[in-house]
């Protein structure tokens, strides 16, 4: 080991310190169109077309390409024309709108929502609570009635939801092999993403997706099919309804909503629901034992805490959760993509 001055410790302070300029380079370059007309264009363009086409300044328009080729997510081309530019493969896949992997909707709502609530990180690390009372001017007793405070600010919400399934849904449940279950409810469900993953994976399944009503009407409306035959719906509310009996129960990305008691009584009143030698599949991103990473974790267990009731946990702590709602074999799988998975059986 060097002296502290070999160290690159400046370097990680300045890139840390710029961590935020880096999002929102990339998230500005999403909502204004950039990849996307760059897609259409299928020729590289000049800042001043692109300019042009997107209705901004050609000044501010070449400085953000730029920080984009800084990026990664351009490639630039000089000729006797000037400067001409072009997606790289990674923008092709993930910033483009009409791409089947586009994490396009996560990027907006990271960029304006979340974005708006870590203002407050500071207030929420001296309170121990979310921040929308201070961010929207909205009463955070129920997280997601604030979450949800308009149609379209839930919709946005469940379109960025959605997305993640196109780049983790496979791994997450092909983790276990599932085809003995056929009766699924996916609580929580949302936009639908990971329940066509769900019954893409295992054909002989039915996915019902159990969320709230104005959640269920926009997922009809917006994001689920008709035709999508092996997809179902049930409108109600998991902690104050019945919760119907099935062979299957999906927790995606829910019990990190809420503290240890909320999850410890839903899981209890899944468990008396399940039919015995049935289970639940917890999907989650799992901190490591000593909670020393991955950072990615790390960082959206600082996001629960702006916006949520909740947490990210070790396996060790959702094994914990299950056994005191009853289950038992629980069983861990980490797929080192962003979301890991967690099996209980009764
Ligand atoms: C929730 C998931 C998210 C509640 C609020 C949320 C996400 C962002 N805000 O269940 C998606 C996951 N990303 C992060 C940063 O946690």
């Amino acid at each position: 080991m060097g002296s502290t001055e070999d160290l690159d410790y400046p370097q990680i302070i300045v890139q840390y310190s710029s961590g935020f300029l880096v999002s929102k380079v990339m998230f500005t370059a999403c909502e204004l169109g950039v990849f996307d007309l760059l897609l259409e264009s299928g020729e590289p363009l000049s800042s001043g077309s692109i300019a042009a086409c997107l209705d901004t300044s050609t000044t501010g328009m070449e400085r953000l390409l730029e920080a984009c080729v800084g990026l990664k997510l351009l490639a630039v081309e000089v000729t006797q024309k000037g400067a001409l530019y072009r997606n790289t493969e990674i923008s092709n896949i993930y910033l483009t709108k009409s791409s089947p992997k586009s994490q396009y909707h996560m990027m907006m709502y990271y960029s304006n929502t979340v974005y708006s609530c870590w203002q407050h990180l500071t207030e929420a690390v001296r309170e121990g609570r979310n921040q929308y009372e201070r961010t929207f001017g909205i009463s955070s007793k129920d997280p997601f009635g604030a979450m949800y405070r308009s149609e379209e600010e839930m919709s946005k919400f469940m379109a960025g939801q959605n997305s993640v399934w196109s780049i983790c849904g496979r791994d997450v449940l092909a983790a276990f092999d599932l085809s003995s279950f056929t009766q699924i409810y996916d609580l929580g469900g949302g936009g639908g993403a990971l329940a066509r993953e769900y019954v893409s994976l295992y054909p002989n399944s039915t996915v019902t997706i159990y969320d709230l009503p104005k959640v269920v009407q926009v997922a009809k409306e917006q994001f689920v099919s008709p035709e999508e035959r092996q997809i179902a719906f049930h409108e109600g509310d998991f902690f104050n309804d019945s919760i119907p009996e099935a062979e299957l129960y999906i927790l995606s990305k829910i019990l990190h909503d809420w503290d240890d008691d909320k999850c410890k009584q839903l899981l209890a009143k899944v468990y008396k629901v399940c039919k015995p030698g049935g289970g639940v599949l917890l999907v989650e991103s799992l901190l490591n034992e000593d909670k020393s990473g991955p950072l990615e974790t790390q960082l959206y267990s600082m996001n629960m805490l702006v916006q949520t009731e909740g947490k990210e946990r070790t396996a060790a702590e959702y094994s914990k959760l299950l056994e005191a709602g009853g289950f038992g074999a629980i069983q861990v799988k980490r797929t080192g993509k962003l979301y890991d998975a967690v099996l209980g059986r009764k």
